[in-house]
């Protein structure tokens, strides 16, 4: 596609992602507080790593054009802002498809940023094969004196609708979009595997992530300990939880008696030495 882009648009460009650029730094860190606030508190977490990037200058150029923003026009920026959604963008891998309903909820429940608008090309993937949630929110950024609300292209998939993705994407760049049709094909094929196992996989989400059944000696243990730190006999309570129970707590998670000891005493307990 011909692009006669002004030379004074281009360098106005610098300046016009500067906020983008903020925003993504800022976006990213943000979600990757989910993933650390989970795994701080010893939980799974259903985010496997975030990435983030500002659109290169040729490809938004390549999008403006496609919507017909006139750069002669002054209001090409405020048209920008408004009609190309993925300038910012951030994408959330997760492992399993449940993950991806899990993140997707728990973004839109925050208040740091507003919800426009959700495609879920998982439900109805794009005739390519891509499937991905993709969550366009707006968010506020503060650059230098300015107050600037952008909006933002959040991508949440699974590893592998990232592996299709990121071979469809370099397949798609080798052959600028021209894709031979075997090779479609074989795509769209690799597209319905990798779907069956990411069904596979999720139904083994919950194997794994079950915690294994409690060994009944382990719950008596735990009893003697309460009745011991009832007692206010710390040391033999100590002792026996250092015993017995130090590298199960995964195991009484749910258990009162056992998160009030361990929430009350089980670092102390774990410090204590023979
Ligand atoms: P870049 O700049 O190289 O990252 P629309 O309403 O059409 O504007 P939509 O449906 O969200 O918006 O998707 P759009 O704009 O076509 O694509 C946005 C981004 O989604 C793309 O960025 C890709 O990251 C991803 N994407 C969408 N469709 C596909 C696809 O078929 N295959 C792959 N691999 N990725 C896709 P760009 O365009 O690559 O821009």
């Amino acid at each position: 596609m011909k692009m006669n882009v002004p030379k004074k648009v281009l360098n106005q460009l610098v300046s016009f992602l500067a906020p983008y650029e903020q925003a993504v730094d800022e976006l990213k860190l943000k979600v990757k507080g989910i993933k650390y606030g989970f795994q701080k508190s010893g939980r799974y977490s259903p985010i496997e790593f975030v990435v983030g990037r500002v659109k290169k200058v040729d490809s938004l150029l390549k999008k403006a054009v496609e919507k017909n923003i006139d750069f002669t026009n002054d209001s090409w920026q405020e048209r920008i802002h408004q009609e190309i959604t993925d300038i910012a963008g951030l994408r959330v891998v997760c492992r399993y498809i449940d993950d991806v309903l899990e993140v997707m909820q728990l973004l839109k429940e925050r208040e740091d940023f507003v919800v426009q608008d959700v495609k879920d090309y998982i439900a109805h993937p794009k005739e390519s094969g891509y499937r991905s949630i993709h969550m366009i929110v707006s968010y506020t950024v503060y650059h230098g004196s300015e107050k600037k609300k952008l909006f933002c292209e959040i991508q949440i998939r699974t590893l592998g609708m990232n592996f299709w993705a990121t071979n469809e994407h370099e397949l798609r760049y080798k052959y600028d979009g021209n894709i031979p049709e075997h090779v479609l094909q074989q795509l769209n094929q690799a597209s319905t595997i990798t779907n069956q196992l990411d069904e596979l996989m999720n139904k083994l989400r919950l194997e794994i992530l079950t915690p294994p059944p409690v060994d009944p000696s382990l719950e008596e243990r735990l009893e003697e300990i309460f009745s011991l730190y009832v007692k206010q006999d710390f040391d033999s309570a100590a002792q026996l939880y250092r015993e017995h129970l130090s590298g199960f707590e995964g195991a009484f998670q749910d258990n009162p008696k056992f998160k009030m000891i361990y929430d009350l005493l089980g670092k102390r307990f774990g410090a204590i030495s023979t």
